[in-house]
């Protein structure tokens, strides 16, 4: 299965609100080596957990040359303590009104250690600058064949109201969806289209359609904009047929949504308001609904939650092929900020003694499963992945799909 290969929409939005007259490079390190001796002023860097502590041995390799750090981002934001020991700046959450303050105390030679909006309070995103998708022009991971990205980012919306126990999403972005203004999406695509043709749209938004009036709009406009994208949202979306006819019809090729278990125990307690747990009686039938629509779910499913034993990859293979479904499944990761993170350590489950973000791959056991072993859930995730990756599933599920464009055509 191909990667998905996206460049960082964090740092083509930090270098929208950098003003022109400053030049601005971005590198990938997927793609291309960093060069240290470069004569940078300053250096900016975007991470996850996952992939922090290269972001801090990337920091030191610069700051031991005499260049200023600043670190943002998901785990920045999360552990800005922790962050501010390697960087000479932290950026906490949103950028959009931090980093313009930043440069300009930098530019004044009295730059702050840590930046932070004021509690409770989110940007305004119809405020949110054009991303820098001209710098992708001329990037060599777009014109070499082999490592492409293979989809660019656009970002309509921001915040999730459902707030799942392992997801910093809600913390970090709020509850109630904050949108940009649909002319400023239609500009983003067009730029987009200047510069970087032929490329798949990923609508970065966290939950793509929680406001319906706004969704609706936004289709109307990619259905104009003639675009073919993908993004992700919840399965409510399966109950809405007018919404459904409309997102086939924007040019939607695939929604990923977040199903994470089928044991109704393990979905309870999952959301404050357990609204996963209430969706799970609908999961089957809206799933058929939206692939009826010829739109492909692309399932993600969670393996070591509490109440998993070693039945439980049988039972998701079996859902997944049964529904025809593609998608991404992964271990129970405790990201650190989130309630799941503090549950497991008051619960003194952790398998590595903190700090272990180089194991929060998704993809690696972090903690103590309760109803098998460490191995178990290793093998049988493993066996999971063999069941739903491979030629014969995607096979059956490719003629699957064949069958609905046709009726669609
Ligand atoms: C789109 C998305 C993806 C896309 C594209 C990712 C990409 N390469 O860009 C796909 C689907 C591929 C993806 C994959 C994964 N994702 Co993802 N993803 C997102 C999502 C929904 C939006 C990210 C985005 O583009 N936002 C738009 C930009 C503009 O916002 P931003 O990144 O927050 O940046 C702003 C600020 O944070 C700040 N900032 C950020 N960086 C920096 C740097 C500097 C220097 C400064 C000053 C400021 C700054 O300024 C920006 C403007 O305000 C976020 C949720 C979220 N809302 O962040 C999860 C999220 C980032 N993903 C997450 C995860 C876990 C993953 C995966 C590991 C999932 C998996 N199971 O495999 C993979 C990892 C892939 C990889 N190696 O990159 C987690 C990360 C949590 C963490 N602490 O690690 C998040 C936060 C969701 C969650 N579950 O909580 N993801
Ligand atoms: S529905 Fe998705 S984005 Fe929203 S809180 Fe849950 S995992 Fe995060």
């Amino acid at each position: 299965m191909k990667a998905w290969y996206s460049p960082p929409l964090s740092l083509l939005t930090i270098a929208g609100l950098t003003p022109p007259a400053i030049d601005v490079e971005i590198v990938h390190e997927d793609f291309a080596p960093i060069d240290y001796t470069a004569n940078y002023d300053l250096v900016g860097i975007t991470a996850m957990t996952q992939t922090i502590v290269r972001a801090y041995q990337i920091a030191a390799e610069f700051r031991a040359r005499g260049v200023y750090v600043v670190i943002g981002g998901s785990h920045a934001t999360m552990m800005p303590q922790e962050a501010a020991s390697h960087a000479d700046t932290v950026v906490v959450g949103e950028a959009e009104e931090l980093w313009p303050r930043f440069l300009q105390d930098f530019q004044n030679g009295e730059p702050q250690q840590i930046y932070r909006n004021t509690a409770g309070h989110y940007i305004d995103l119809t405020t949110s600058p054009l991303p820098r998708y001209d710098l992708l022009s001329g990037s060599k991971t777009l014109l070499d064949p082999h490592y492409f990205y293979n989809f660019v980012p656009v970002q309509a919306s921001r915040g999730c109201p459902h707030d799942c126990e392992f997801c910093l999403v809600t913390g970090i972005y709020g509850k109630k969806p904050r949108k940009k203004t649909i002319l400023q999406v239609r500009n983003e695509i067009a730029a987009i289209k200047r510069g970087v043709p032929n490329r798949l749209i990923l609508f970065a938004d966290d939950n793509l359609f929680t406001d319906r009036r706004f969704a609706k709009e936004l289709l109307v406009a990619l259905e104009e904009l003639k675009v073919r994208w993908i993004g992700q949202t919840d399965i409510a979306i399966g109950a809405d047929e007018e919404l459904l006819q409309q997102i086939y019809r924007s040019g939607c090729l695939f929604l990923l949504i977040g199903f994470e278990s089928l044991d109704p125990q393990n979905l309870s307690g999952m959301n404050r308001n357990d609204w996963k747990l209430r969706q799970l009686p609908n999961y089957e039938a809206h799933v058929r609904r939206i692939q009826e629509h010829g739109i492909v779910v692309f399932g993600s499913f969670i393996f070591g939650l509490d109440h998993d034993n070693q039945g439980v990859f049988s039972r998701v293979v079996d859902f997944m092929n049964r529904n025809q479904m593609t998608g991404q499944l992964t271990l129970a990761t405790p990201l650190p900020g989130s309630r799941m993170y503090e549950r497991l350590k008051e619960e003194d489950r952790f398998l590595y003694p903190e700090p272990f973000w180089e194991r929060c791959t998704f993809l690696d056991v972090t903690f103590r499963p309760k109803g098998m072993t460490k191995e178990q859930l290793e093998d049988g995730f493993i066996w999971a992945y063999r069941q739903i990756f491979n030629e014969r599933a995607f096979r059956d599920r490719s003629a699957y799909f064949k069958e609905i464009y046709k009726q669609q055509a």
